[in-house]
């Protein structure tokens, strides 16, 4: 089992990264090491989720350094400042519509971040001459680098690359780089290609929370195209475990596939969501269903996704502990509980890309 002592986590303060942080110091007692968060807070970043990390690890086993992936000044200096052996990268530009209004971000920070924090590992371990066996850089990708399905057939680890939109490129890309730094300078990588997250922390841009949000406050909940594309769900908790899983164990040079095995039509989960909510909030089903707005279509918006994660599953024992219906109630009493992270998010920024969205 590999050991982890100084983990840098390049955007922790967002919703994948502060849950992996969360359940790794307060849920993972194999796990003995620091935590170095690494995080710009752009919109999407946000301290208010690691309060509770901040209060019992900060300055012992949790630091944050507030700086862009992209600057190699900073990234030189947290790897460094901290010794750190093992990289998980997380931090991204990640929302697909945002996406098509304004590319350019993309490939700065999620190519050329990810450029910079590959070029920072290489030279720093090499400058220690610590093995190669105590290091790691695992990079977290997303199934949208293999395109888009029909209504058959899975993503495998050994489908073709084929995005569609700048986000999707801009996370290709960046997987290219990683493995291109495997074969030719062996730095030990490993990467994850995962479906579509959900849970508690999750900025309301994104399909659930933002839809969860809207029914709470009586708004449209806003449905592309007909609503027909489908989603592999997964709980974001059972995502951390499998990262948890490849940092651990899996082999450098490799490619894991993580998915929820949890298909859903964007419309089908919708009323599911609704049948969950409704009863929660005292409305009824019909009353929320009036709020369903048909909205135009995102432009190239892929049509399936889904994911074969047998290859995880078969190397490690994982699998998906939580179900979908569990997992959305468990996230809707979340968003209801919580209402002073969603004030807190809400100021500035968020305001702005709302506006911005809404009315382009
Ligand atoms: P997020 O948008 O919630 O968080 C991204 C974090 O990265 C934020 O804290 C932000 O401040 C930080 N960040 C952005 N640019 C930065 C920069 N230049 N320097 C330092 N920090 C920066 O994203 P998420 O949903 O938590 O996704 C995390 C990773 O997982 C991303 O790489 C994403 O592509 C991938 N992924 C996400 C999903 C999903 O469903 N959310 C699915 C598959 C893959
Ligand atoms: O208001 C909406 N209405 C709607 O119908 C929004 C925001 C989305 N949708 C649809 C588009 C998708 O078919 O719901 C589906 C899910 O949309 P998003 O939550 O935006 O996720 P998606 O585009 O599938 O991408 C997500 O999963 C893969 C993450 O944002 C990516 O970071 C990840 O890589």
């Amino acid at each position: 089992m590999r050991k982890l002592t100084n983990v840098l986590v390049t955007g922790g303060a967002g919703f994948i990264g502060c849950n992996f942080i969360r359940t790794l110091l307060l849920e993972i007692p194999d796990f003995h090491g620091r935590i170095i968060n690494l995080d710009n807070l752009t919109y999407a970043g946000n301290l208010f989720s690691l309060i509770e990390i901040e209060e019992k690890f900060s300055g012992t086993r949790y630091f944050f350094e507030n700086g862009d992936i992209a600057d190699k000044h900073i990234v030189d200096m947290v790897l460094e400042k901290y010794d750190v052996d093992t990289i998980v990268h997380f931090a991204a530009e990640s929302h697909v519509d945002r996406s098509i209004l304004g590319p350019e971000i993309f490939v700065k920070t999620n190519i050329g971040g990810t450029f910079v924090l590959l070029e920072g590992a290489r030279n720093y371990w090499n400058k220690t001459g610590i093995s190669k066996s105590d290091v790691l850089f695992h990079h977290i990708s997303t199934d949208e680098v293999y395109g888009s399905l029909g209504v058959d057939g899975y993503f495998s680890e050994t489908t073709p690359y084929a995005p569609r939109s700048p986000y999707s490129a801009s996370k290709a890309s960046s997987d290219h780089l990683v493995m291109s730094y495997y074969h030719t300078y062996n730095l030990p990588v490993t990467i994850s290609n995962c479906s579509n997250n959900y849970g508690p922390y999750q900025f309301p841009e994104k399909f659930i929370p933002l839809a969860i949000l809207n029914i709470i406050e009586n708004k449209p909940i806003p449905v592309y195209g007909n609503g027909k594309n489908v989603r592999d769900w997964l709980y974001v908790n059972d995502h951390v475990l499998a990262i948890w899983n490849i940092l651990t164990s899996g082999n450098t040079g490799e490619q894991y596939n993580i998915g929820g095995e949890s298909e859903y039509e964007n419309i089908k989960l919708l009323h599911i969501l609704i049948d969950i909510i409704a009863p929660k909030i005292g409305l009824s089903v019909e009353d929320i269903n009036k709020t369903i707005t048909f909205v135009t279509d995102r432009p190239g918006h892929d049509l399936r996704y889904a994911i074969d994660c047998s290859k995880i599953k078969k190397e490690f024992g994982w699998k998906q502990t939580v179900d979908f219906f569990e997992g959305l109630s468990k996230t809707v009493d979340w968003y209801l509980i919580n209402k002073d992270w969603i004030e807190k998010i809400r100021s500035g920024e968020y305001q702005n890309w709302i506006k911005m969205f809404y009315q382009s």
